[in-house]
């Protein structure tokens, strides 16, 4: 079966600036929040390899972006390393170095082809800027946040036509300050709210400026599609827990970027557990006025979740999970590599609940893809890579996104994730995810996989295959 997207529908691929760089030419004090996450938590980083080098696309990118033209990606999003681009970040002075290294990848990108598409951060918030203010929990921070984007904007808008501050603005907060899963391990949620606040304020504020400085084109964030699910969607238990859910992780930051205010059940239960973060009626008025142009919509698995079973201990720092359990399906779908499931039609499902619920907003998938271990053993003779299991893995996610797009969704683009194998957090190279291989063990040596010729005859065509009929 044939599928085929309008023209506009631009096929893409992304990647982080502290996953991909690798940190030469940095000043000693110039260290990014992911830095510190792997310098204070080294065993815990498969392999202890970390950001340090990463794929060393600092020194790279001109054959690496060479190679993703030749791997059809037609628009490239990436990020500027805020701690990189800036040097005192007190004064808010920009790295001529750093600033030129950027202009250089954004005028490469042009001559291969490629539209630039620049995010602001995808984590890396100055160390400094963390140690001494505590990062987005302060207005400080803030507020430096959108000097930088200003000194950004003055560089690069005339090449740029399409922005976002954040990439996945949840997941610091979420993952460092509620749950203790990554470095610095607290559990300590009043933290994990103010800093989710600052960086819903941070974008307004950004959105904001961006209008008054009168720039060309669109700017929006970038939020991770915690699609909630039910167990049975006719099950008031059920629904109520993936109401919580999805104010959780997917409303407190698409409500605000979308519809100017956050969802109430949000409120009311940060309300009730003594978590209310300053929330001003300046804060409010801003929010209301300075919504997105676009969104950008990672998706990699659902959420699935079920009314709560398991008891729950007062004594414990406050999670969302107090009020749900995470439900988990007998017959998933796997990726055995990651731990995710694989479950394409939510792209559907993701494009008609934007339609119908989030006023038809404009998005794109701005990551989506499969980090596979040990892609070594699928080479063949001539060395190449055949990861077919990723060409089926594109295919059937367009496919389902193809038919939200056919049902009227305002959905302009498919960005894989990634370019090129990069440095995961915590799992480092453990998982590849690129049309580009990265051969650490010989040098570095860049290859394109199998995928790379299907992605560009997808990208030249618009038009794909899949088995079924949807
Ligand atoms: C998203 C990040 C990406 C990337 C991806 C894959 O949350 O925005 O930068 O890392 O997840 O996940 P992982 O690298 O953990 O396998």
């Amino acid at each position: 079966m044939k599928y085929t997207f309008p023209e506009a529908f631009k096929i893409g691929a992304t990647g982080a600036a502290w996953q991909m760089e690798g940190e030469a030419d940095k000043l000693p004090h110039q260290k990014h929040f992911p830095h510190l996450m792997w310098e204070n938590d080294k065993e815990r980083w498969f392999g202890e390899v970390g950001p340090d080098v990463a794929c060393d696309l600092y020194h790279h990118y001109r054959e690496d972006i060479a190679m993703f033209a030749r791997a059809g990606i037609r628009q490239y999003r990436f990020n500027i390393d805020w701690s990189r681009f800036i040097d005192d970040y007190e004064a808010v002075t920009v790295n001529e170095a750093a600033a030129q290294y950027y202009s250089d990848v954004i005028d490469c990108l042009m001559e291969n082809g490629i539209e630039p598409v620049l995010c602001l951060e995808h984590w890396e918030l100055p160390a400094y800027l963390y140690e001494k203010y505590d990062g987005y929990a302060t207005r400080i921070v803030v507020d430096k946040f959108v000097q930088y984007a200003r000194e950004a904007f003055l560089r690069y808008g005339d090449r740029v036509k399409m922005w976002f501050t954040f990439n996945e603005p949840v997941v610091i907060p979420q993952l460092c300050f509620q749950d203790g899963f990554w470095w610095p391990n607290e559990k300590n949620p009043a933290r994990a709210y103010r800093w989710m606040h600052g960086k819903v304020m941070a974008t307004a504020k950004v959105i904001k400026l961006f209008r008054e400085m009168k720039m060309e084109g669109e700017i929006g964030v970038i939020l991770n599609a915690s699609h909630v699910i039910p167990r049975d969607e006719n099950d008031p238990g059920d629904c109520y827990a993936a109401e919580v859910a999805r104010a959780f992780y997917w409303g407190n930051f698409l409500d605000p970027a979308v519809k100017g205010c956050y969802p109430e059940l949000y409120l009311d239960i940060l309300g009730k557990e003594g978590l209310m973060f300053d929330f001003t009626q300046e804060d409010k008025a801003l929010l209301r006025e300075n919504t997105v142009d676009i969104l950008g919509v990672n998706y990699y698995q659902p959420m699935r979740v079920m009314a709560k079973e398991t008891p729950w201990d007062d004594s414990q720092p406050f999670c969302p999970g107090k009020y749900f359990d995470n439900y988990d399906m007998p017959g998933k779908r796997m990726n055995p590599f990651r731990g995710w499931e694989i479950y394409p039609k939510c792209l559907y499902d993701i494009g008609m609940r934007i339609k119908n619920e989030y006023g038809n907003v404009k998005w794109l998938v701005s990551e989506s893809g499969m980090g596979v271990q040990n892609e070594g053993i699928y080479r063949d003779e001539s060395g190449i890579i055949q990861d077919d299991y990723r060409i089926d893995f594109i295919s059937e996610h367009l496919a389902w996104l193809s038919k939200a797009v056919s049902e009227g969704c305002n959905c302009h683009g498919y960005w894989l994730f990634a370019s090129i194998d990069n440095c995961s957090p915590y799992n480092a190279f453990k998982n590849r995810y690129g049309l580009v291989e990265v051969d650490i063990e010989d040098g570095f040596k860049r290859r394109l996989k199998k995928s790379a010729a299907f992605y560009k005859a997808l990208s030249d065509s618009n038009t794909f295959e899949y088995k079924e009929n949807l």
